[in-house]
């Protein structure tokens, strides 16, 4: 079910438990702000989600209320995953999920990144 973006952050959810160590993940990357990891349904051959290690349910709540640094390495972080998953040649897609229209099912804020293989332009 799609979550609401602007709900309060729920401490049970999956990623909070990967983030406590109390589930599994098959981790890539990570740093003071943020954890990388595959994801368990991959929807191209190479699948990662980058999620920060504060307790933001969604794009929308991250971008108001995270403090410019948690946000300055949050983001180099998602840079810093492609690099060294050796997606930067030849490309890869990266996209972030928020509320019922977006379909984000998970509410702790997360952004995929897709590679290896061509991706297409965006379908509606
Ligand atoms: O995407 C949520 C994504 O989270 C979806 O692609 C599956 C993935 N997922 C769910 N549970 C796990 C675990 N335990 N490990 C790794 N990946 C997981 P959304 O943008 O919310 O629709």
């Amino acid at each position: 079910m799609p979550i609401d973006p602007r709900a309060p952050y729920d401490p049970n959810n999956i990623f909070a438990k990967i983030l406590r160590g109390e589930i599994p993940c098959k981790k890539v990357y990570e740093d003071d702000f943020s954890l990388a990891f595959h994801d368990i349904n991959p929807q191209a051959p190479v699948h990662l989600l980058v999620i920060p290690k504060g307790a933001y349910v969604s794009w929308d709540d991250f971008s108001e209320k995270a403090p410019a640094e948690e946000i300055a390495g949050f983001i180099r972080a998602v840079g810093q995953v492609a690099r060294e998953a050796g997606l930067v040649d030849p490309g890869y897609r990266m996209l972030a999920n928020v509320g019922g229209h977006g379909h984000q099912e998970v509410p702790h804020l997360h952004v995929h990144l897709f590679g290896g293989r061509q991706f297409y332009a965006m379908v509606p």
